[in-house]
């Protein structure tokens, strides 16, 4: 994250850490027990099962602390629109996590789900959403931090369609936030959440999916607009409760 603060451990329960083979690293956002929702292109390369490990409750990259829940990966799906030519077109994948003792996650203070985006939930542009994650502070940068967290507001289609920002690369299935406020996603942070609260309860409405650097004037971040998967999620999620 460029331009955000370190976050108070617990304040973003739902944050998932996913190591993907020895080196590549993205986020990921717990939906339900089992259940992590990260970006599409960090699982595109169609990495082994066994590969992938995803921690819950972490705070400092790579650092698994007292509150942290290991789990190794059941499977991983992508849309059916999803291809690997393209993969921020449908810049989603689900991730099912392996039961640890006949269970997955457990919640704690530390370890919570966020609340999937419904179609009469809408946030207007301007508001103001939260982005976290464990990725550079600035474009040039090398290491993963400890967890930070930054506000960000949403901006409209037209206005991220325009061609000096990024033109006709947006299409319906993203959103853009955080243009002209120094704040931004980096590399490091994908597949994590774009959460906007209404009230006191977090909805999952974007997925950090790319941009042009980080913090570039003109240069918004993309997101995965969460809302036009829900169906999606809900068929894949249910399906697989009631084969239980
Ligand atoms: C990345 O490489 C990345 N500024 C994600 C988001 C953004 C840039 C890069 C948005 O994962």
């Amino acid at each position: 994250i460029f331009g955000g603060t370190s976050a108070l451990p617990g304040t973003h329960p739902w944050m998932a850490a996913i190591y993907i083979g020895p080196s590549d690293f993205c986020a990921g956002s717990l939906i339900s027990s089992c259940w992590i929702v990260t970006a599409a292109h960090c699982l595109f390369r169609n990495p082994l099962k066994s590969q992938l490990r995803v921690v819950l409750g972490q705070h400092r990259f790579n650092v698994t602390g007292p509150n942290a829940q290991t789990f190794g990966v059941d499977k991983y799906i992508f849309p059916k629109h999803f291809s690997v030519f393209n993969p921020t077109l449908h810049d989603i994948a689900l991730i099912k996590l392996k039961k640890e003792d006949g269970r997955c996650a457990r919640k704690t203070p530390f370890v919570r789900p966020i609340c999937l985006p419904d179609k009469t939930t809408a946030f207007p542009v301007g508001y103001c959403c939260a982005i976290s994650g464990w990725g550079h502070l600035y474009e040039k940068g090398s290491n993963y931090s400890t967890l930070q967290e930054a506000g960000v507001r949403l901006i409209s289609d037209d206005t991220c369609r325009d061609p000096a920002v990024y033109g006709n690369h947006i299409t319906a299935n993203m959103i853009c936030a955080g243009l002209g406020s120094c704040v931004d996603a980096c590399q490091g942070d994908s597949g994590g959440p774009l959460a906007c609260a209404a009230g006191d309860v977090s909805f999952l409405h974007g997925i950090i999916s790319w941009g042009e650097g980080c913090g570039r004037p003109g240069k918004p971040g993309v997101y995965t607009r969460v809302v036009n998967y829900v169906d999606w999620i809900n068929s894949v999620v249910k399906a697989k409760a009631r084969t239980l």
